[in-house]
């Protein structure tokens, strides 16, 4: 079964939406193969987006996502990373389509709710910065 690494962001775990989020993901067939609480440092954000590190938000956004706690999960399904997004929807949460996480919970482009993997290599990588290989024995 394909992996990807979902994140429920520091806006989402602010308003309360922790079940409700989980509830989705469990209600799209994909299994919670991962998960953990966990409160990032400016360094640890700026880390993780590293491919944005030459965009304008970078800072803006590297300051939210170190601003509280997040919860990580390691999703799997068939097609778990185009599935994902799909469920997501598109970045900004003004253009996501109704249904979509992003449209129901998102407040603007930075302030989206949930991050997903956006390719097999990607996922490969996010799921290796979150889960060291000692743990990821534990859950194949
Ligand atoms: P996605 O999270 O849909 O994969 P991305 O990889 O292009 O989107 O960007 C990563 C995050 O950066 C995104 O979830 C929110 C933030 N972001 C993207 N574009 C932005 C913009 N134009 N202004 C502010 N934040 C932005
Ligand atoms: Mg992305």
């Amino acid at each position: 079964m394909e992996k990807t690494l979902a994140i429920i962001k520091p806006d989402a775990v602010k308003k309360g939406l922790i079940g409700k989020i989980i509830q989705r993901i469990e209600e799209e067939g994909f299994k919670i193969s991962g998960l953990k609480m966990l409160h990032l440092t400016k360094e640890d954000a700026k880390a993780f987006y590293i491919v944005h590190k030459d965009k304008s938000f970078y800072d803006s956004l590297t300051d939210f996502m170190s601003s509280g706690e997040i919860v990580v999960m390691i999703l799997e399904r068939e097609n778990a990373i185009s599935h994902w997004r799909k469920v997501m929807g598109a970045t900004d949460p003004a253009l996501a389509e109704p249904g979509t996480i992003r449209h129901e919970f998102g407040s603007s482009v930075e302030r989206n709710a949930v991050h997903g993997s956006d390719s097999p290599s990607t996922a490969e990588w996010e799921i290796s910065f979150f889960y060291k290989d000692m743990q990821l024995e534990k859950i194949k």
